[in-house]
């Protein structure tokens, strides 16, 4: 089992900031700026390349929006990284939406 679905299971704790019947989001454990939270689907998946149900991206991006403006950072701005694979440094198997703001984001990413 991935360390995401240990996550989502409770075997790992985590900050939750939000949790439904499909979607978990919590904060990141190494976070690169002052709101960093991981928004992943229950069900697994490994990357965004093999996601078939593509609903899942309606349910996640739903909650994100609803998080960014919890946490403040709707007006100021943010961004949303999804790392695929390991040009990417995709470092969890399990997809998950990275959901950074509370700061000015350096463009492009490095
Ligand atoms: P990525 O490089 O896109 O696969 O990002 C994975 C992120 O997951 C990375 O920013 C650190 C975070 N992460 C890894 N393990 C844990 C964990 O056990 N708990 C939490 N909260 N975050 C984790």
């Amino acid at each position: 089992m991935c360390i995401f679905c240990k996550i989502i299971k409770g075997d790992i704790p985590s900050k939750k900031v939000y949790e439904d019947e499909k979607v978990l989001a919590f904060r990141d454990i190494d976070p690169k700026a002052p709101v960093h939270i991981l928004v992943i689907p229950k069900q697994h998946v490994d990357t965004v390349d093999q996601l078939e149900d593509m609903s899942v991206v309606a349910d996640l991006f739903a909650v994100m929006k609803k998080i960014a403006a919890e946490e403040g950072i709707a007006g100021s701005g943010y961004r949303i990284v999804v790392n695929h694979g390991k040009n990417a440094g995709q470092a969890v198997p399990h997809l998950h939406f990275h959901l950074l703001g509370g700061r000015e984001l350096s463009w492009p990413p490095g």
